[in-house]
């Protein structure tokens, strides 16, 4: 597991050579923009629950035929399954997000997650839509102006929105 610092690092040690002054300058403003990384983790993970609901809820709207019989999503145990799994992959999406690196979310949450889903037959697309359901909802939360200083948040907004494509794309 990697932060953006630590990423760095081990780059440069792969080639041994010392930080180049493009790096220096980007976690330098790594660094100063650090508030609206750290405002827009902790208003994602302190309406979580309402982002994962919203999602789902938007989801089997959308596709019925998850919580008809037969659907993978029938049945108390397989909904409470689908909803941990979408918190789970929200959550791992606040890691990389304040660690400004994907490595977390990658090596503990989506390496094998296609996989497991095929097993189990629970359809990667719908996981996929759910997750961007969740993209929007975290986005829309992220871009508030209410209650925060004003300020462009497109860089943290399009990073925010580059992890949790990232999740869909690997159970698609
Ligand atoms: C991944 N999900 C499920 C299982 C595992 C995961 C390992 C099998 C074990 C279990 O049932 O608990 N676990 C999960 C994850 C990590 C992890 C992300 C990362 C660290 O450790 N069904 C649907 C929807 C979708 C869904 C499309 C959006 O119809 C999910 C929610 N996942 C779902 C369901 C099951 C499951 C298991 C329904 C149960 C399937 C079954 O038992 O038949």
């Amino acid at each position: 597991m990697l932060d953006a610092f630590a990423k760095v690092v081990s780059q440069a040690d792969a080639r041994g050579e010392y930080l180049s002054g493009a790096q220096l300058d980007a976690l330098t403003n790594m660094v100063k923009e650090g508030n609206k990384r750290m405002d827009t983790v902790n208003r994602i993970t302190s309406n979580a629950s309402t982002i994962v609901a919203n999602a789902a809820r938007e989801l089997f709207a959308e596709q019925p035929q998850l919580i008809a019989p037969g659907g993978n999503a029938y049945t108390n145990r397989r909904m409470a399954a689908c909803l941990r799994d979408m918190e789970i992959i929200l959550r791992y999406v606040t890691y990389a997000i304040f660690t400004g690196d994907a490595s977390v979310l990658d090596d503990r949450c989506l390496n094998g997650l296609r996989e497991t889903y095929l097993a189990l037959g629970t359809p990667g697309a719908s996981v996929a839509t759910g997750v961007q359901k969740m993209k929007d909802a975290a986005l829309a939360i992220v871009n508030d102006p209410n209650g925060i200083t004003r300020g462009d948040c497109s860089a943290i907004a399009a990073e925010v929105a580059s992890y949790f494509d990232r999740a869909a794309g690997a159970v698609a």
